[in-house]
């Protein structure tokens, strides 16, 4: 099978990591990168080897021959870029959050489907190797139905450090990490009918809420809660891993820190030591996140070559739908029936 050859745009923070995962999966080919600042793209392409290195998007559209590109810029950006490599006929992955509105990630999705590409959403939390065993265990039956969950991320962990632009963002916790929650939550319970969320901005130097509670009701009848927060100064001081308490007729399944899911039935509990690979090249701060980059590439992978792929274009809209109900719940302090 040939290699597929692809571009990244956006060589910012997290293109360090995303290329590097890149590298730890056979059958692609990363063949030139794009940044708007060019010693920028550059710098990056002296990191990876990677010598053809652009500050027009167009003029490395028009002169690379591509399978796909992988998009790692900022959120304004990701529309423009997606339509022009649908233009072009090349498939696209696209960071989440897909777009800053729902109507935005309509047309996104729509361009796509209309000239025929694959698109895909980056979405690499529902890859986290904890998530994938709480998942499991889940649908092995052990705690019987579940009817409550709480899905939690709260950490005063100075991400706007790595990710100033993240400080800028009118609408910041829920597109950033509600995304990535609000996905998990789909991921091990389907689809949400109605939400409750309210908001709240702590850090009065960032222009965005840092704090959101999202109440859910899931078709399947689970109540979720989901805890989001990066003002939360806590016990524990390290990059918070993603906290999850499942409640079901037979027992629970809960996602502590330190990697342990501690499966509690009538008998009692077992903890079960679910650590993610780590790879050399993560920064250790963020391992269980950087470390599930390789697995949501694979997938994408598995996806470009013509098999099934969790986070399509499709699929994340119903997430980034989501998100918007839950800026529109906070706005109006309504519930919102989806
Ligand atoms: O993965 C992300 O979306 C990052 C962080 C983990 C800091 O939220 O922005």
């Amino acid at each position: 099978m040939r290699n597929l050859r692809f571009a990244v745009f956006g060589t910012g923070f997290w293109a360090n990591y995303q290329i590097a995962a890149w590298q730890e999966l056979e059958g692609v080919e990363l063949v030139a990168l794009y940044n708007r600042t060019r010693s920028k793209a550059e710098a990056m392409g002296q990191k990876f080897g990677i010598e053809r290195v652009y500050d027009n998007a167009d003029d490395l559209l028009a002169n690379e021959e591509l399978d796909f590109i992988d998009i790692i810029t900022d959120v304004d950006t990701h529309a423009v870029l997606v339509e022009k490599a649908a233009a072009k006929g090349i498939h696209v992955i696209c960071q989440k959050p897909m777009a800053a509105d729902f109507p935005t990630a309509q047309r996104m999705v729509a361009a796509c489907q209309r000239a025929g590409v694959k698109f895909f959403i980056h979405e690499n939390f529902r890859w986290q190797a904890p998530i994938r065993r709480l998942k499991e265990v889940l649908d092995s039956g052990v705690i019987g139905e579940a009817f409550k969950a709480r899905l939690t991320f709260c950490t005063a962990f100075p991400v706007f450090d790595n990710q100033p632009f993240l400080a800028e963002l009118d609408q910041l916790i829920l597109t950033d990490l509600g995304s990535h929650l609000l996905d998990i939550g789909r991921f091990l319970f389907g689809e949400a009918q109605s939400l409750y969320c309210q908001t709240a901005r702590i850090n009065p130097a960032i222009k965005g809420e840092d704090v959101a509670s999202v109440f859910l009701k899931m078709r399947n009848g689970v109540q979720c809660y989901v805890e989001i927060s990066f003002a939360s100064i806590l016990e524990k001081e390290a990059f918070p891993q993603t906290l999850i308490l499942v409640e079901g007729s037979e027992g629970s399944l809960h996602l502590t820190t330190d990697f342990i899911l501690n499966i509690t039935t009538r008998s009692g509990t077992r903890p079960v030591e679910c650590k993610p690979k780590m790879y050399d090249w993560l920064n250790p701060d963020y391992a269980v996140v950087h470390s599930s980059i390789v697995d949501c590439n694979r997938d994408l992978l598995n996806g470009l070559r013509g098999g099934k792929s969790e986070t399509t274009g499709e699929d994340n809209f119903e997430t980034v739908r989501l998100v918007h109900a839950c800026y529109e719940s906070a706005g109006r302090n309504a519930v919102i029936t989806l």
